[in-house]
């Protein structure tokens, strides 16, 4: 879905015209994994500059281009030392067009540029950020802040080498990335980095290596073991690495050539020596060799005092008009939501491409058992989407919380599929049970919204979710896109189901309208504010509801708990006259969930149970449902959506209501008293 290739001669004469043909044929090589439109980087005629060229649509389209320019290009001149970058492009944001392509820009005189696979996910804090610094931006791509923050680093550290730049742009970004650079200040050098996206160097000599090893330059205060640990792909004889520089001894003949690239068929004809990059790698090339660099993110050494300023004040831009990290997530989803289903849901025609699995679809329709894992909120996400999945899959779909799943030693086969759901991919309940399945031979998918991180790296495949970075402790955009991510899954699952068809129809529908329907429950906050003032005094609050919106009621109560410190409990409707109908009378504040969906009928029992009992319920309902209001003075109405999705829009005044009670406790919203982002032990 996106590709990366470069090209480094150092001392390997070359014809501007065959390092052009050899970037076209690197992108070729790469076009059959899909893309929108295709661009190449070179030096410009004079070698003072660096020309783009880019084209939307085919590969063939901008060799065309490139043979229409070959005047100005000087195809006929031979050059000793060159670095050429190139990219296929598939469209996160903005849409496929010349100025989106790649590679982006530093600034009008082409500085500095760079190709980028993935999704940036905090790429509008750091825009902003950059347009008070006065850069200008003319791309709707979220890479073009990778280019323009490079530029931006040179101007304050003119003595920077290349690859410290490159180090301190990359300490700057959440989400994905594999990154080439190429810059007009460092003629005849090329860096490349990677996190979460794929990225391998090929090496060629005319002779041999002088020695099979290259030198990884660890950052001093690096605390990563510097054993390469293999990637196990078996493709290639991969070149070992070792930790120390004094094992480098340069080529006996100082001619080389690198390629760069995100996938290996590209790079196959032209050598079978390659070392694949790990997540924070920093491999630069300079006079002709290559070092790796790991860089460590979190650095507290006094040289990158400057970085600690600028993420707090990226941070600042983050948390924007908004007091807490808490409400300025809840109030992101309309665009959260969109980013987890950017470049994979086409509204169009109707197609659902999840490239991180897209290889393991066919394993997934032949296995006997989906197994949803996950802790809290990520369980609660796997409850909400299991009757879609049972309906689209048509297999039996458990749900299991990682801590019991453990207790129980349960039976796991090779042909189970084992889903881990986690918000910061480190949770250690859901990290233990992931490899209990693994050692049992199942296929192990991951939903994981943080890049790189333990759940992403050990899985065999998976969805990022793409919510971009969760401050909050409480976890509320996350709990949304993985809802979303679930239900892709279903939809990819159902693809070729002809009796299908128009259920998926519409749910992409319903996919489509949700940001706006999003939208428009967010605008209920004052609302929910004063049922919050109604409610804060209070001991305790019964979440009711059932179906599709059970999930809600568990999701709701857990957010009561954590952030307002009261007691609360989702609870199963039908549950009632089994125990719960006795903690009902006219003190007990209740709240049920009844929308016009399958279960509808049963919900009414239940709230005439309650009310039976002068239990006086706040509802959360249809729009416009008159008979259902009609049973309470308080209510929240929710638009309409396709029963399955529902869902995601009765937990946002969940989300909004614990909030306010919070605020209205004096509770510390964003870090609730005994509790941690990222739980890590067991
Ligand atoms: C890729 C790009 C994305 C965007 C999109 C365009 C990356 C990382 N993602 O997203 O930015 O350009 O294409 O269509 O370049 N994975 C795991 N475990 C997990 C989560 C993910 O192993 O828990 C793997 C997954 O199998 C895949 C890789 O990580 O190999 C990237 O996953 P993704 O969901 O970001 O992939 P995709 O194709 O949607
Ligand atoms: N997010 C980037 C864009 O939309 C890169 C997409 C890709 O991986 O090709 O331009
Ligand atoms: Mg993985």
């Amino acid at each position: 879905m996106c590709g990366i290739f470069a090209y480094l001669n150092y001392l390997t004469p070359k014809k501007r015209e065959e390092i052009l043909e050899l970037l076209v044929n690197g992108l070729k090589r790469l076009e059959y994994r899909g893309y929108d439109s295709a661009g190449v980087a070179v030096d410009s005629a004079e070698a003072k500059d660096i020309s783009i060229i880019k084209k939307s649509g085919k590969v063939a389209l901008l060799a065309e281009e490139i043979k229409n320019r070959s005047d100005e290009l000087n195809m006929g001149v031979t050059v000793d030392v060159h670095c050429g970058i190139a990219h296929t492009r598939w469209a996160t944001h903005g849409v496929p067009n010349e100025i989106n392509s790649h590679p982006q820009r530093s600034d009008l005189q082409n500085s500095f540029v760079v190709v980028h696979n993935g999704i940036i996910t905090n790429y509008k804090e750091v825009k902003v950020f950059l347009e008070k610094k006065g850069h200008h931006f003319e791309s709707d791509t979220d890479t073009e802040i990778i280019a323009k923050l490079i530029y931006h680093f040179h101007q304050q550290h003119p003595n920077f080498s290349f690859r410290e730049l490159v180090e301190h742009v990359v300490q700057q970004l959440e989400g994905a990335y594999a990154l080439c650079f190429k810059s007009k200040y460092f003629p005849g050098e090329c860096v490349a980095t990677r996190r979460g996206s794929p990225l391998l160097v090929g090496i060629k000599t005319r002779t041999r290596l002088a020695t099979d090893h290259v030198p990884i330059l660890y950052g001093k205060d690096a605390d990563s073991n510097p054993e390469h640990r293999p990637h196990g792909r078996g493709e290639f004889p991969t070149l070992p690495r070792t930790g120390s520089t004094s094992e480098f001894e340069p080529l006996e003949d100082k001619q080389v050539e690198y390629f760069f690239a995100s996938d290996a068929s590209a790079i196959i004809e032209h050598t079978n020596r390659v070392i694949y990059f790990e997540d924070d790698d920093v491999a630069a090339v300079k006079n002709g060799l290559l070092s790796i660099h790991r860089i460590r993110r979190a650095g507290d050494d006094p040289q990158k005092r400057e970085i600690t300023t600028l993420k707090m004040e990226l941070q600042q831009i983050m948390k924007g008009n908004y007091d807490f990290f808490m409400q300025k997530e809840i109030f992101e989803q309309p665009e959260s939501v969109i980013n987890t289903m950017r470049g994979r849901l086409n509204f169009e025609n109707g197609t659902v491409t999840l490239g991180g699995i897209k290889d393991y679809i066919p394993e997934i329709k032949r296995c006997r058992r989906l197994m949803l894992i996950g802790c809290g909120t990520s369980y609660h996400s796997a409850i909400a989407t299991r009757q879609l999945l049972e309906e689209l899959t048509e297999l039996p779909v458990m749900v299991e919380l990682a801590s019991d799943f453990l207790d129980r030693t349960t039976p796991v086969f090779r042909d189970d599929v084992c889903f881990f759901i986690s918000q910061s991919g480190e949770t250690a309940d859901t990290l233990m049970a992931l490899r209990y399945c693994k050692l049992r031979g199942a296929l192990i998918v991951g939903i994981t919204n943080t890049v790189g991180s333990s759940i992403c790296r050990e899985s065999h495949c998976g969805v990022h979710i793409n919510a971009g970075p969760e401050i909050g402790v409480a976890s509320t955009k996350a709990y949304t896109s993985q809802f979303i991510s679930l239900v892709m899954f279903a939809l990819v699952m159902s693809e070729d189901r002809l009796s299908l068809r128009q259920r998926r129809q519409e749910i992409i529908d319903g996919l489509k309208n949700l940001q706006n329907q999003i939208r428009d429950v967010l605008k209920l906050d004052n609302k929910v504010k004063s049922l919050a003032e109604d409610l804060y005094k209070k001991k305790s609050l019964l979440i009711m509801g059932r179906g599709y919106n059970f999930a809600t009621c568990l999701e709701g109560a857990l957010k009561v708990k954590e952030l307002t410190y009261m007691h609360s409990e989702g609870i199963m409707a039908g549950e009632l006259k089994h125990g719960p109908l006795a903690l009902v009378d006219e003190t007990m504040p209740v709240m049920m969930i009844i929308m016009r969906d399958p279960v509808y009928t049963k919900c009414m029992n239940a709230l005439q149970q309650v009310t039976a009992r002068e239990g006086k319920p706040i509802l959360i309902c249809e729009e416009n449902d008159k008979e259902t209001i009609s049973y309470s003075q308080k209510y929240l109405e929710i638009p309409r959506t396709v029963d399955c999705l529902q869902g995601i829009l009765t937990v946002i005044p969940m989300q909004l209501l614990s909030f306010h009670i919070a605020v209205l406790k004096g509770c510390n919203v964003d870090c609730p008293r005994n509790l941690a982002k990222s739980v890590t032990v067991e």
